[in-house]
């Protein structure tokens, strides 16, 4: 009895499972990485997502659109959404001016229409909108966008997007990148396809006209771009840019024009903070309370602190304000302007949103204009300057307000 008994028992759980479970043919279950075409690999004897392995893994932004296309197989399947067969299917085609006004430091940009973009909706069509960015930075202080132009292919913005603040500097280094998304109201929004203008191609005051075909270039292919591709094409964008930006450079904050003049009569340096353009959102209503602090180091005296009064709910703000600093000119040719913007917060310590060194020490167009401003008194010499998450190491330690 007890042995008989013992034999049934020998039945275990798993063995139970697979008799009784599975009526009918297994079929593959599908991922949540087949609704985010080619971003994070799949898993074993996932045929879709390992076709698209060899195009994940070139190298970043090297590949050209051509070669992304010779990588991928046609579809075999026949089970397989119209938007997955992306890569055999042209993007569309993305019409628009640009002009760099040298004069007031502006960026314009004219999005026009876009022909014949992918569908990326149920309905065949796509709920289409334009963003930039300007590459390397970071990507929410110098973002820009359009409307959304709902339920079209061929929609038409004609919309002008300006960047302020922009140099000479950035003319010669900079890319501006043009994405094209669909938007969506219950998921997140989708990426069609881009398109890189370095802007060394434009000519001071020579509006170019573009009409080209939109690409779409390759994600990283690391685990932290595979959690991105649940999270959505905006996490995947910013990682982009991260990688782009190589681990030496800081974080883009925004813009900031400041007026330096020194006046041989009064015997000190004038400095005018004159506005601030694409701020850091530092709240989370998407904006920031900016206010700008300076301080002249080294502050022996702990005397050199200026701060301007907080705009509210802006990331342009308009300051006006000036600060003197008395001082003869050869002892300011050994001190640096640290300027510093923050974000007023009622109820917990102010936000750090950038800054900016001039002096010596500093680089590019920070220690030009520095110079070039010892070198003639009694001229306001009035320039767009970057700020960065950081301040140089010099100029650091910020007690703060
Ligand atoms: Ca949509
Ligand atoms: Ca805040
Ligand atoms: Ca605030």
């Amino acid at each position: 009895m007890r042995g008989r008994r013992g034999d049934r028992m020998t039945i275990n759980i798993q063995e139970h499972m697979a008799i009784n479970v599975c009526p009918g043919p297994i079929r593959p279950i599908r991922q949540i990485s087949d609704y985010f075409p080619r971003r994070g690999p799949g898993p074993e004897g996932g045929g879709r997502d390992f076709r698209e392995a060899p195009a994940r893994l070139a190298p970043l932004a090297l590949a050209p659109p051509a070669a992304l296309l010779g990588a991928t197989t046609p579809e075999e399947g026949a089970e397989v959404d119209s938007y997955d067969s992306d890569d055999t299917t042209a993007l569309g085609m993305l019409e628009f001016d640009l002009l760099y006004d040298q004069a007031s430091c502006t960026l314009h940009c004219s999005i026009l229409r876009a022909k014949g973009l992918k569908p990326m909706d149920f309905n065949g069509l796509a709920d289409p909108y334009v963003k930039l960015h300007l590459l390397p930075g970071a990507c929410k202080a110098n973002k820009l966008k359009t409307k959304t132009q709902r339920n079209t292919l061929n929609p038409v913005w004609n919309e002008d997007l300006t960047y302020s603040g922009i140099t000479d500097d950035d003319i010669t280094h900079k890319v501006l990148r043009i994405s094209v998304c669909d938007e969506d109201k219950l998921s997140h929004n989708e990426f069609i396809g881009e398109i890189r203008v370095p802007l060394r191609r434009l000519k001071p005051s020579q509006k170019k006209h573009f009409n080209i075909c939109l690409e779409r270039q390759v994600p990283l292919a690391s685990p932290s771009s595979m959690s991105a591709a649940l999270r959505g094409i905006s996490c995947y964008l910013k990682e982009l840019e991260q990688a782009e930006q190589g681990p030496g450079l800081l974080e883009e904050r925004g813009r900031i024009l400041l007026s330096l003049s020194y006046s041989s009569r009064r015997r000190g340096l004038l400095v005018g903070i004159v506005r601030c353009a694409h701020l850091a959102a530092m709240d989370v209503n998407g904006y920031s309370d900016p206010y700008v602090k300076t301080y002249l180091r080294p502050d022996v005296d702990k005397k050199s602190k200026h701060k301007t009064c907080v705009k509210k709910k802006t990331l342009n703000p308009e300051f006006n304000e000036d600060f003197f600093y008395e001082m003869e000119l050869s002892a300011l040719a050994t001190k640096t302007l640290e300027v510093t913007v923050w974000d007023y917060d009622i109820g917990k310590s102010n936000d750090f949103i950038g800054g900016v060194s001039l002096g010596p020490g500093a680089r590019g167009e920070a220690r030009k204009h520095w110079r070039d401003c010892l070198q003639q008194p009694d001229a306001a010499l009035e320039r767009w300057h970057t700020l960065t998450s950081e301040l140089p190491p010099a100029a650091g330690a910020l007690p703060s307000a």
